[in-house]
């Protein structure tokens, strides 16, 4: 009989053997054809399914509001410094995607977990919030440098109303209200932030979909699909802040010495 050599990698999301290439089974022609986009493409290659389009959009909203927040972020501030450092544009995209993590942009995962275990707990914000800081973990999601009660995060602002007019259900996100609406008690920049409103809104898509089972749903969460989204959508930035440091021939940086307090 015929003898399968065993191979050294499993692939699932995408085939290239045929005619055309296929993201999870579907051909390449056929994404053209139906006028689908990003936000299809990444329900293929990241969920290996097709989502309603009330999904699809909402992935490419989220994509479209984290492209960039400005030169002064973590992020972009590497990039830049590294585009002035003479370097090609991967580093530099790289470098600023590096900075990406649990404070800035990488929280998202965290928050999708942590909210959704406290609310699946019944736990109240109360609750939650005084549990981790006496685990002395700072909520993900929650608290921005420059956004506040009085100076709302817009984007967050479109989110919600996008999910209220078209999700089926908002649990987790009117949970994660509850506990912004705690922690503003006792700061006035502990706002629910663009992480934690994209990690609560993509429970309730992943719940009120009925696309995912609850095992899909709890991998998804625990592997750490979410950051992936911040991931992408700020390359889109950083990309800009390369061939902008470059179109305007920009120096070297060098950071000024009385920015820095020198100390023993
Ligand atoms: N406190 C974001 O902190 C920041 C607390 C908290 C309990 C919290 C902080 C934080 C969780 C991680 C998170 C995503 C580091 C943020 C993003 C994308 C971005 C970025 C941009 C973009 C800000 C002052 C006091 C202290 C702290 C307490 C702070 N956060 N307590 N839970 N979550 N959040 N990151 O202002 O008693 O004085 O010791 O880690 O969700 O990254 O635009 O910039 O698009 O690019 O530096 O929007 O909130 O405040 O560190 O001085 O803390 O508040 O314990 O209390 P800050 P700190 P105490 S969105």
């Amino acid at each position: 009989g015929k003898v399968r050599a065993p191979t050294h990698i499993i692939s699932t999301i995408s085939d290239d053997r045929g005619e055309e290439p296929c993201y999870a089974g579907v051909p390449m022609s056929s994404i053209i054809e139906q006028g689908l986009g990003v936000g299809d493409v990444i329900s293929l290659l990241w969920f290996k399914r097709s989502l309603p389009r009330y999904c699809t959009k909402f992935i490419e909203i989220c994509i479209m509001l984290c492209a960039d927040h400005g030169p002064c972020v973590s992020g972009a501030h590497n990039t830049i410094v590294t585009a002035r450092a003479g370097k090609d544009l991967v580093s530099s995209l790289v470098s600023g995607l590096l900075t990406i993590g649990p404070r800035f942009g990488g929280a998202i995962d965290d928050a999708a977990r942590y909210f959704k275990d406290a609310c699946d707990r019944s736990l109240t914000p109360y609750e939650f919030v005084e549990g981790m800081k006496k685990k002395g973990i700072r909520v993900p999601g929650i608290g921005h440098r420059i956004k506040s009660r009085d100076n709302r995060d817009k984007r967050v602002e479109l989110l919600q109303k996008f999910a209220r007019s078209n999700f089926p259900a908002v649990k987790y996100m009117e949970y994660a209200v509850q506990v912004e609406t705690y922690t503003l008690s006792k700061a006035n920049n502990l706002v629910l932030n663009v992480d934690g409103a994209i990690g609560s809104l993509f429970l309730d898509l992943l719940a009120g979909s009925g696309m995912f089972t609850k095992q899909e749903i709890d991998e998804i969460v625990q592997i750490g699909y979410l950051n992936g989204l911040f991931v992408l959508a700020r390359s889109i930035g950083l990309i800009g802040h390369t061939f902008d440091q470059k179109r305007l021939k920009q120096p070297l940086y060098r950071h000024p010495w009385e920015d820095v307090l020198y100390t023993k």
